[in-house]
């Protein structure tokens, strides 16, 4: 089990992504109504999910960010209604504090930052609100972080970033039992520098904390395969296991159901021991 404040779900917990972004590159718009979202939330909480992460900020590599209003406009209806009909925890993906405040008013449970509350606000909102939070690596900014990445050890420099920004959450007053960390796979990396993050999930789990990955459709995942994102899952569940065998908590998955069966396997595994 993981206990996360007043939160407890199992380990490992699989994180559901609910993109309500039309831009996203794996669901093409789809979820941009909030029913279509709706049914996509029930079906991911019937196949396993233990959180539904509802983002509307598309964070892809190469994108410039959207304004506050649109992105409230975009995930506080889909919040309330997905809160409406179950009691799965409920993370937002943003980098705004507004959004953070309305969206844990509207129901989520948890802030998933792949800014790690670096933004303006973003600390004492988080601080203040007393809920789960992912802290995530991201090497420069969503416009222009795949431009050449370069790190001299990136598991350490990873792990070096992820214990600072715990230290600067501490300092700002959040409790750090409610604290998760995320090497944030594919955010400013080359392809090699995932393998060697997925490689090396267990120096990654700074003091301790539990540790979220977020593989699911990926570009290194395209890159090892030769797949289009829509036929990634196979290679999408391999990497979830890995993560799993590795220690990982929490995997953030687009194909719920399959995740859920492979983790069970790993897990099995892991408690059996050999
Ligand atoms: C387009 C490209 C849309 C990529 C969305 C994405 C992570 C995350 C994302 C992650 C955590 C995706 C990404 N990735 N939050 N949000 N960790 N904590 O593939 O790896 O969903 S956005």
């Amino acid at each position: 089990m993981l206990q996360l404040g007043s939160y407890v779900i199992p380990k490992p917990s699989v994180m559901g992504i609910l993109n309500v972004t039309p831009d996203s590159f794996s669901d093409g718009g789809r979820y941009t109504n909030p029913h279509v979202a709706l049914r996509q939330a029930a079906t991911m909480v019937e196949e396993g999910a233990d959180i539904i992460d509802i983002g509307g900020e598309s964070t892809r590599p190469g994108a410039s960010g959207v304004g506050e209003q649109e992105e409230l406009d975009r995930v506080l209806p889909v919040i309330e209604s997905v809160r409406s009909i179950t009691e799965t925890m409920i993370s937002v993906d943003t980098s705004k504090p507004a959004v953070m405040r309305a969206a844990v008013a509207a129901g989520a449970s948890m802030i998933n930052d792949v800014a790690a509350l670096q933004a303006e606000g973003a600390l004492a909102a988080a601080a203040e609100l007393n809920v789960p939070v992912c802290l995530m690596h991201m090497r420069g900014q969503p416009r222009t972080m795949q431009e050449s990445p370069n790190y001299v050890d990136v598991v350490t420099e990873v792990a070096a970033f992820l214990e600072q920004r715990i230290a600067a959450c501490v300092a700002a007053g959040l409790d750090e039992d409610l604290i998760v960390v995320d090497p944030g796979f594919g955010f400013g990396k080359t392809h090699a520098h995932n393998v060697q993050l997925l490689a090396n999930l267990r120096q990654l789990k700074v003091r301790g904390r539990p540790l979220l990955t977020g593989i699911s459709r990926k570009s290194t995942l395209g890159a090892l395969t030769g797949r289009d994102t829509e036929d990634r899952m196979p290679a999408s569940v391999a990497a979830a296991v890995i993560a799993v065998m590795n220690d990982a908590d929490i995997i953030r998955a687009h194909d719920v159901a399959a995740t859920v069966d492979a983790i069970k396997v790993a897990q099995a595994v892991l408690e059996t021991g050999g």
